[in-house]
């Protein structure tokens, strides 16, 4: 295709789908045109895949999440299809740029952090590597709210990116299902029958996910909830209006928002729904499909596998139990045995208050037949494995993450040192039944989006260095390695970095109004809000630094921005106060006319996959904080590390495997391991102890707690101050030393600009094992025993 070929396309799309010409068509209209005539190609390439895969009639991948945290899809499709050049001509020829066009879409936020960007890096390298795979998920209308700060406090907004005409989704019509909720179970001729009181449709929307080169196409597969019956007209014609339309807006509650909680479950009834409604889709349309293609049942394992991200959809082993036992008579054990087959989960917390329990009571009321079939799933387990005193059920609740692995065959955490924790905690006794149930799948991330669109200056330099190959083989950027003490390598990489910090500089003063010198050192934190990840203790070395700099203005300090972004959960009040300490830092320290030269913060309201695209490859330092033990793997991590930004941070979930392979050298290392964590947790009065020792900590708390940065609210960090100076349960304090000192090693590595970009060299040089193309591999030949597959 060349560029005159797609500029015909798009002017075609521009009048025959959106009805208008190139002297009125708005930047929108273009952006949908574009998208449009690139989904022509990218369908043409899906249509093949799938006539591969209904020749070859191969085991399939179903990936279910709750969360695909996808952001824009036309970039990827253009990238992944090899049309920038003619993407860049064909819009020069209208007058247009490609990155204007491209930064009109928006954000599909369809999931709240890690987990459910980590789907959709999956969802990328499934479709790379060419394994025959769908996502299941759920079409939420409004995906993660937007946040916007008021008086440095975080305020909650809705997000639609469904207002506007969504290019990259196709409704079926033809499939659809039928899911149902409460009523009673009964008996007929020995089979349980659930007769489910209240009725949704679960309705398909299909988007293709395109690999690299356009070589293979999945399909992300949404579920929109729909009322069975739409109107009401008997009370229409009553007269009773708003009430006709009732059972429509009841149904349309199950897809209507995604809940905004990051590793802390909220136990509402409408989220099991959630759950229920697009596990039990997704389980009738694979089995569908599978019968279909006339397999018989007990192959269905040979057919099918099918992951469970986190404990979202682990009703899944009820569910699937309940459709091969109840509704297609095969004996209990067996039925448990063959989803136990298919099924596979994926652990990502450690944290108590991640683990979802379902009242039984409620269980008992949406989901009667499944409790009993848990019932009788804990008897039968139990009779697999005499003296075990594991239980699925417990104080009156269901313990989802227990039923998660008892129904699958393979359990995997996310990090290595994630993994050996899940042994020796949450799943001990469970590990002790079953050796080797669990599995280590370290995380990783997709090449495509995190370092060839997301930085064009760093891979067109790797690219002339050692070819092309790295995009999908990331390993070969072990081929940097000859070029680490070559001066020229260093200065054009060094020269990459410089310009991805100015124009990230001059989208700030565009964007923000906040002017920054390229020169400092970025240091960012960007993740959702937690105690776990620890932004107070960022924020109070940055308090400390900032009396440290005022006392000493002249002592060739190292200008720094410390950037932060990310969102608290609207319920989590502790982080809601540490998002509006950091912005009363920042009004403080900004204003401060001494201090600012070497001292900046930023927070950058409404953090999302587009910010940390164009973050990430601007970014020095990486900022990976974690109470060692906590952080399961984390994946900003490991794009930090490719984009060439070392990290500073503890041994906690895959910063360990990072410093393993970057090297030690590279790695501002710091703070307790996850077993003197433990350890000193047990110490009374920590973190006063930590205070005494050191005169900055003490200082920095006492301005905060005085009211040096809410001079009209000198009490506003009572909490936060008291949580800190008392139970410290993530053990700010007694980190905070090692942390200072870890800052400082950095600062002087920055000062010596050779030393410093060797360091990220190395990092970029040495990532490549992070690709979650190998991840997904990895998860082919130890879980899913699936092979890739070639279109034509
Ligand atoms: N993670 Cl349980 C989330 O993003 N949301 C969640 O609800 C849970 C975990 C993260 C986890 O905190 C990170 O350490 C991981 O890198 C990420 O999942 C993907 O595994």
């Amino acid at each position: 295709m060349t560029a005159a070929d797609l500029r015909d396309a798009i002017l075609r799309h521009l009048a025959y789908e959106l009805g208008t010409d190139p002297g009125h068509a708005t930047l929108h209209d273009w952006r949908i045109a574009l998208s449009l005539a690139v989904r022509d190609r990218l369908v043409d390439r899906w249509f093949a895949a799938n006539s591969a895969t209904r020749a070859a009639q191969p085991k399939r991948v179903y990936y279910l999440s709750m969360e695909f945290l996808i952001g824009r899809l036309l970039e990827d499709a253009i990238v992944n299809l090899r049309l920038e050049d003619q993407a860049r001509g064909a819009l020069a020829d209208l007058g247009l740029e490609l990155d204007a066009v491209v930064q009109n879409e928006p954000d599909a936020a369809l999931g709240n952090g890690g987990l459910g960007r980590l789907a959709a890096c999956f969802m990328e390298s499934l479709a790379t590597i060419g394994c025959p795979a769908f996502g299941y998920g759920i079409r939420y209308e409004n995906g993660l709210f937007r946040q916007s700060f008021q008086d440095g406090r975080q305020v909650e907004e809705p997000e639609d990116w469904l207002s506007q005409f969504h290019a990259w989704e196709f409704e079926r019509r033809d499939v659809s299902q039928e899911i149902r909720f409460g009523g009673e179970v009964t008996e007929k001729d020995g089979r349980a029958v659930w007769t489910g009181a209240e009725a949704v449709i679960a309705a398909a929307f299909d988007t293709p996910i395109i690999g690299w080169k356009g070589r293979w196409a999945n399909t992300l597969r949404l579920w929109s909830a729909q009322p069975l019956h739409g109107f009401d007209l008997a009370r229409f014609n009553r007269g009773e209006y708003a009430a006709a339309a009732e059972p429509e807006a009841t149904a349309r509650t199950i897809s209507r928002v995604l809940y905004p909680d990051d590793t802390t479950g909220q136990g509402k009834e409408l989220r099991l729904k959630q759950e229920y409604f697009f596990t039990a889709a997704s389980l009738r349309d694979i089995l569908r499909r599978f019968e279909e293609e006339g397999g018989a049942l007990a192959d269905l394992p040979k057919k099918a596998a099918i992951q469970l991200n986190d404990t979202h959809p682990a009703i899944a082993g009820p569910e699937l139990v309940r459709l091969l036992h109840d509704e297609r008579g095969m004996a209990l054990d067996e039925a448990i045995a063959t989803a136990r087959g298919c099924l596979s989960y994926t652990n990502h917390t450690l944290m108590p208050e991640a683990l979802e329990r379902w009242s039984e009571d409620l269980m008992t009321r949406l989901l009667p037949r499944h409790m009993q079939l848990i019932e009788r799933i804990d008897e039968v387990h139990a009779a697999e494995m005499p003296g075990r005193r594991v239980t699925l059920r417990e104080h009156g609740e269901v313990k989802m993450g227990e039923i998660a692995f008892t129904m699958a065959h393979k359990v995997n955490g996310v990090s290595a040192l994630h993994t050996d924790l899940m042994k020796e905690t949450v799943f001990a006794e469970l590990h002790r039944l079953h050796p080797d149930r669990i599995v280590n799948e370290t995380n990783g991330v997709t090449p495509r989006r995190w370092v060839l669109s997301a930085n064009p200056r760093l891979s067109r330099l790797i690219t002339d260095v050692i070819g092309e190959g790295w995009v999908d083989d990331l390993e070969q950027l072990h081929q940097l390695e000859a070029s680490l003490s070559d001066p020229g390598f260093l200065d054009a990489y060094a020269k990459a970095k410089r310009e991805n910090k100015e124009e990230f500089a001059d989208w700030l003063a565009a964007e923000q109004g906040v002017r920054v010198d390229p020169e400092a050192l970025f240091d960012v934190q960007i993740k959702r809000i937690h105690e776990y990840k620890r932004q107070h203790l960022n924020i109070l070395e940055t308090v400390a630094l900032w009396r440290e700099i005022k006392a000493n203005p002249g002592a060739g300090w190292v200008p720094r921005v410390k950037i932060f972004a990310g969102k608290a959960a609207p319920g989590y009040v502790f982080a809601k106060e540490i998002i509006h300490l950091i912005n009363d830092v920042a009004s403080v320290l900004n204003a401060d006319p001494v201090t600012s030269p070497y001292l900046k913060v930023l927070f950058l309201p409404n953090y999302n996959v587009s910010l940390a695209e164009r973050l990430i490859p601007a970014a020095d330092l990486s900022e990976q904080i974690s109470t060692a033990g906590k952080e399961a793997s984390g994946t900003g991590n490991m794009k930090f590390a490719l984009n060439g930004a070392p990290t500073i941070g503890t041994l906690d979930g895959a910063n360990v495997e990072i410093r393993e392979r970057v090297g030690a050298r590279n790695f501002f290392l710091f703070g307790m391991t996850a077993a003197e964590v433990e350890a000193r947790r047990a110490v009374p009065d920590h973190a006063r102890l930590a205070i005494q020792a050191d005169p900055r900590l003490g200082g920095a708390l006492k301005a905060i707690s005085q009211g040096a940065f809410s001079p009209k609210d000198r009490h506003r960090y009572r909490g936060v101050v008291a949580n800190l100076t008392g139970q410290d349960y993530f053990l700010v304090c007694s980190d905070f030393t090692a942390y200072w000192d870890a800052q400082r090693r950095a600062e002087a590595a920055y000062a010596d600009p050779e030393v410093w970009h060797r360091m990220a060299a190395c990092n970029t040089a040495r990532s490549g094992w992070f690709s979650s193309d190998r991840t997904i591999r990895g998860y082919m030949g130890d879980i899913w025993g699936t092979v890739p597959l070639v279109a034509e």
